[in-house]
Formats: structure tokens, sequence, C-alpha cells
């Protein structure tokens, strides 16, 4: 038997770190109960995880398909908890544990654990658990669970970022001897935003979400670049009919593409259809022009996109 702990569709950094130190925790400190624990991704890493493996020499957790489990394996789910985000075929009586930092939608015949916070980063949650258990990662970790804080709290610009994460990012620092985090960031900012080995379809897909809303299949895309005036002036319109063929193959009722300037802290939304539309003005004001509504400061898909889209779609 063994305990699976892995991160969510897509993954981004801090889905694929989390669930690697919170395997680590649990292989190191016996009160959690899982003999075998091992980390898993669901889907390819992404560009930017990539850099930060390479930068820190080490590996991603092996690919984990539904197809692979025992029927005795354990599942700890990090980073997410909806059915829509998690491994595709996945059991919801091996799930055993949940740690998020998400908005949770869940639905159980029997009893787990729950641990969810409000912190910006599910790494925040995972070194506090590590704390709590006298368990100190090595340095190497410890650098990939900075960059995941960092990466996930845009910088700590996002609103989703609290005292807590910088609390932890700056321990996590002394332990992996990094510095300079302006730098430091500025390194994962830019591997975020490094598109160019991706076509249109793929950044149509590079970060998305798909969320139920009140029976409504929306997804959310999220480019988070430093080039935002390039990407629209040069892949507009190709990434507008990538948007067709990515709603379609998904089966998504809606689609929005987010592209998100992490410097300049402002997001534009990508508008494919009038439906979209008409949700996307009720939900953030101002105007749709030429298939773009600037939605000004908002960095956060779960707290500044996503919820008022959800309301404009459930409330009249
Ligand atoms: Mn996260």
């Amino acid at each position: 038997m063994k305990t699976y702990v892995i991160g969510h569709l897509k993954p981004d950094t801090d889905s694929v770190v989390a669930a690697m130190a919170l395997a680590q925790l649990y292989q190191n400190v016996s009160c959690f109960g899982y003999s075998n624990a091992e980390a898993a991704i669901t889907e390819k890493i992404n560009g930017e995880t990539s850099f930060l493996m390479n930068k820190f020499g080490l590996s991603a957790p092996a690919l984990l398909a539904a197809s692979d489990l025992a029927s005795d394996d354990q599942v700890v789910l990090v980073d997410h908890n909806e059915e829509s985000q998690r491994l595709v075929g996945l059991s919801p009586n091996q799930i055993v544990e949940i740690v998020d930092h998400h908005k949770a939608n869940l639905n159980f015949e029997q009893p787990i654990y729950l641990t969810f916070k409000t912190w910006g980063s599910s790494n925040t949650i995972v070194y506090s658990l590590m704390k709590e258990n006298d368990f100190v990662p090595d340095q190497k970790l410890a650098s990939l669970m900075l960059a995941a804080i960092l990466s996930d709290t845009v910088g700590f610009k996002s609103v989703t970022c609290t005292p807590k994460d910088k609390e932890v990012a700056l321990e996590l620092a002394a332990i992996a001897q990094i510095k300079d985090l302006e730098a430091f960031t500025l390194e994962i900012f830019k591997a975020k935003s490094d598109v160019s080995k991706l076509s249109t379809e793929e950044i149509v897909k590079n970060d998305y979400k798909i969320f139920d809303f009140a029976g409504t299949k929306v997804m959310i895309d999220q480019l988070e670049t430093v080039e935002q005036d390039i990407i629209l002036s040069d892949k507009k319109t190709a990434l507008l009919e990538a948007m067709v063929k990515v709603k379609t193959e998904l089966k998504a009722d809606m689609i929005f593409v987010a592209i998100t300037d992490i410097l300049k802290v402002n997001t534009k939304l990508l508008i494919l259809d009038e439906a979209s539309a008409k949700v996307a003005q009720k939900a953030f004001g101002g105007e749709v022009i030429e298939q773009v509504l600037d939605i000004g400061a908002a960095l956060s898909r779960k707290k500044e996109i996503a919820p008022p889209i959800e309301r404009a779609l459930t409330r009249d």
C-alpha cells in the first residue's frame, strides 16, 4: 500500500513542490501514519517548474495515472480539492487527506483529514506542518518551497498574500541561503513568462482551471507575464482562434484567457463571444473593446477573477 501525494491537473510550481515537501514530511515523521508516501504529478510540469528543478538540481516527481493506483493505495490531495481539478479517474474513496488554500467544494461519503488555510501558498501550509513536527527541509527543498511561495503570491504582490507567507518565505530563504529575494523573484517571473516554446493552443491550456458555476463549466486560463503588451499585439488573433478549439475540446461552456502583467499589476481578459462579453462586463464593469476587457489590478484568479465571474453567472 502506497500513499500518493498529488497536486492538481495542469500543475504549477506550488502544487508540484507542495506535494514533494509533504511527501518528505510524511516519510520522516511517523505520526502522520502514511507508509511509503510518494509525491506524484498528474500532468507534465510547466516551464517555470522545470526551470526551478534544473536550477536546484532536483527532478520532478513521476507522472501518475489513476490506472497506476492499486485498490488499497491512498491519496493525499494538495493545492486543490474540487473534483474538476483532480487526477482524472481518481476514486473519491481513495482520498484520505486534503491540504489546500482554495475554496472548498467537497462532498465525501466518509470523514477525511482536512487542512485548509487562507494563506497565499500551499507551501506556506506545508512548512508550518513541518515546523509543528520539528522537521527542517534541506537547502534544495527549501529553495523550491520559497520559489513556490514567491510564484503563487506573485512576489508578495497578490491579494492572496498574507503576513504568514512572508514570515515563512523569510525562514525558507535563510535555510536556502538565498539573500536577494527580489532578484530571485524576477528570475522566477522571467521563467514564468517564457512562452516562446509554446503554441497558442498550449498557452490557452498552460495554466487553466475549470470551474463549475451552478452547472456552467467555465474555463479560466491565466498567463502571467512581464510582456502583456507584446502578447496582445502579436498573439491576440491566434489566441482567440485557439480559444475556440480548446473550448470545444475541453467541453467548456465559456472560456476566458487572463493575460496578467505581474510587473505592471494589471489583467486583461480575452473575450471570445457576446455571451462571455456580457458576463465579463457584468462581473468587472467597463467595456469590452476589440475582444479585450481591462479588469485593472486583479492578479488572483482565485480571489479576484473567478468569484466575480461566478457572481455574474449566478445572480441576477
Ligand atoms: Mn497554490
